[in-house]
């Protein structure tokens, strides 16, 4: 049976890589088999590809070039490591997929949104995450958050008002798509946004378990896997 994805978002700071380790410790106890991974990166070219976009340059980046190499990373990602995990039976825990793209590059950098959408269409075809995640928060309190954390990236140094248009575009895609999206106001304590997102991971799984067998990935229309999966 093929796994599950399960992606998180929302903007810098708000706590989706430590949401990550909830989703693992969820998941072990589930007995789901999974793997993690994260975007930009996951494969060593997409890796490669992240620290391209992601460091601080004095060259202004287009958002059209931004677009490009989020999907090129991505093509990378999904074929070598996200398909081949899934059709093994294992989940897949993504830190960022393509709703990232469409809020940062749509939302905060005005990219089209045909434009994504075409991308994504030649990207994943019909594969989208069973389950996301949306840790939201408002800029100020995230960015307060990251900062503490130190050295910052080329995103981490965008003014709150972009960050403000990405949090909007997120909110925007979460209410297009109650069914796949869980929003948790990530303002709360650790401890309860913890338990919210295990608790949004149990419920799911429990639809799961008790849907029919999930499709193939042929049968939904994504890509399939072109080359070997890494050992
Ligand atoms: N990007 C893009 O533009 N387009 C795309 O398609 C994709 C990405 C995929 C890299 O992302 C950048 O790429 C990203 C968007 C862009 N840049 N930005 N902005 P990334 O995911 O690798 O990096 P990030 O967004 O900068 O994530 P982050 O900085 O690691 O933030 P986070 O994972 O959301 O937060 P955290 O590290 O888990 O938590 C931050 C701190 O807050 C930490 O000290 C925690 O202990 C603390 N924390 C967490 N939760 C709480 C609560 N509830 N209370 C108090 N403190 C908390």
């Amino acid at each position: 049976m093929r796994g599950r994805f399960i992606t998180l978002e929302g903007i810098e700071g708000v706590g989706k890589t430590t949401q990550v380790a909830t989703v693992r410790a969820t998941l072990e106890a589930l007995q789901r088999p999974f793997v993690t991974t994260r975007e930009p990166g996951g494969t060593p070219l997409a890796e490669d590809i992240r620290a391209l976009v992601l460091a601080p340059r004095e060259e202004a980046v287009p958002g059209s070039a931004e677009l490009l190499l989020m999907f090129a990373a991505r093509a990378v990602h999904v074929a070598n490591l996200i398909l081949p995990t899934l059709a093994s039976g294992k989940d897949v825990v993504c830190d960022r997929f393509t709703d990232a793209t469409y809020a940062y590059q749509g939302g905060g950098r005005h990219v089209p949104l045909p434009q994504v959408a075409a991308l994504e269409a030649i990207t994943h075809g019909g594969l989208q995450p069973d389950l996301t995640v949306l840790l939201d928060a408002a800029p100020a309190l995230a960015l307060q958050r990251a900062k503490r954390r130190g050295a910052t990236d080329r995103f981490e140094a965008e003014t709150v008002a972009f960050f403000d248009r990405v949090r909007a575009a997120y909110l925007e895609r979460a209410a297009a798509e109650p069914a796949r999206f869980v929003v948790i106001d990530a303002t709360q304590p650790l401890a309860e946004v913890s338990a919210a997102v295990a608790a949004a991971v149990v419920a799911a799984a429990a639809r799961w378990n008790a849907a029919a067998p999930a499709a193939t990935p042929a049968s939904t229309g994504a890509v399939a896997p072109e080359v070997e999966q890494p050992a």
